[in-house]
């Protein structure tokens, strides 16, 4: 029995609690999963920390990540996407494996300098683009890899919330492209361009629009206001280097959508249709069918079913961290290759830039 993983965690706010669940669980629901760790959380308010590291099983707390990044086995960097570059380099530089949620970075500049340095270290380096880890999309790909689907023709991603339809909704680094680098586009619609890229390949050319609605927010602190600097929606019309044409659209101002994360897809042979609101299920069309059928992907033989309940008994959003987690762990574990890795987070990026390079320019650009 090797010795456990420790895991070195930096944020402790929503992507902190799906992360440190995942590898709560991981024990008692994946046998062979490596033995972790959580051995320090790392963070700048020590009160906050302190309760943090205790209600996310945390060993010990940090308040600078450079007293981390070289003495843990794993550091998972969740915090604000401006957060993402120095940190990660410092523990890939230092032979630390790294998890870092999504986008990579803000601009195309830092993930391509992350994603060298992940190129000098055998270390997996991992993005979090979580919804590859779902049964439905792991089935999808699947029947779209065994030709079910025939040749693809036609893509449709959204990801659409409405966390800030309100005005008085307050700013945060997430609406300030100095921190978060661009908002809906690169918040939510990193994920669709992930999902597309696992499921029907890369994006050769992008015509692009962005919008924000609201251009001044309260500030968080309740002092004053700040402008949003970011896009609060964006579409766009792409076409694939297999030729392929789709559109992608993501908004946080889509009111009544919560977590509207849904991908279509349509070939020669059939068609798919997967909607995160209704996780659990896929709809799928054969010629022949009067129309599409709505399979439940919960057998016991469908992705990642086998670790939790008899079919029909549904999962929800945090068991595909658990996936995730258990995915990546085992590749730090046996030092194997793991996916989606930096370079694909990379190449997410390149379509983030290539959408906003469009929409500065009003005309379609290619993907550099
Ligand atoms: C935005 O509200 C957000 O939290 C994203 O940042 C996550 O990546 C997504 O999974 C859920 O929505």
């Amino acid at each position: 029995m090797s010795d456990p993983l420790s895991v070195g965690m930096l944020g402790y706010g929503f992507m902190g609690k799906a992360h440190a669940n995942a590898l709560a669980r991981l024990p008692m629901f994946v046998p062979d999963a490596p033995a972790v760790e959580r051995d320090v959380l790392v963070g700048r308010d020590e009160a906050a920390l302190a309760e943090a590291a205790d209600r996310l099983g945390f060993a010990r707390t940090a308040t600078d990540w450079r007293d981390v990044v070289d003495e843990v086995d794993v550091f998972y960097n969740l915090g604000p996407n401006h957060v993402h570059p120095e940190p990660t380099i410092a523990a890939l530089e230092a032979g630390t494996a790294v998890l870092c949620e999504k986008p990579m970075a803000p601009t195309l500049e830092d993930a391509e300098r992350m994603a060298a340095a992940a190129s000098d270290t055998d270390s997996p380096a991992a993005v979090g683009f979580n919804y590859r880890y779902v049964p439905a999309i792991q089935y999808a790909k699947r029947l779209i890899d065994a030709g079910e689907l025939g040749d693809i023709r036609q893509f449709r991603g959204r990801y659409l919330q409405d966390w800030l339809v309100d005005s008085e909704a307050p700013a945060s680094w997430r609406t300030d492209a100095e921190r978060a680098g661009s908002g809906a586009l690169g918040d939510l619609g990193a994920h669709t361009v992930d999902l597309v890229r696992y499921l029907v390949g890369d994006i050769e050319r992008v015509s692009g629009q962005t919008t924000t609605f609201v251009d001044e927010r309260p500030a968080a602190d309740g002092e004053g206001s700040e402008p949003v600097t970011v896009d609060d929606a964006f579409s766009a019309q792409v076409r694939f280097e297999s030729g392929a044409a789709g559109t992608l659209e993501a908004s946080r101002v889509a009111v009544g959508r919560k977590n509207d994360h849904t991908i279509e897809i349509e070939g020669t042979e059939g068609a798919l249709r997967f909607s995160l609101e209704r996780l659990n299920e896929l709809e799928l069309y054969r010629p022949g069918n009067r129309g599409f059928e709505t399979v439940l992907v919960t057998e016991e033989d469908d992705p990642f079913l086998e670790n939790w309940w008899p079919p029909g008994h549904v999962l929800g959003w945090e068991h595909t961290f658990v996936h995730e987690n258990q995915a990546f762990l085992a590749a730090v574990d046996d030092g194997e290759p793991y996916a989606p890795a930096f370079v694909d987070g990379l190449a997410v990026q390149r379509v983030l830039d290539a959408v906003e390079r469009s929409a500065d320019a009003g005309e379609e650009v290619g993907v550099r």
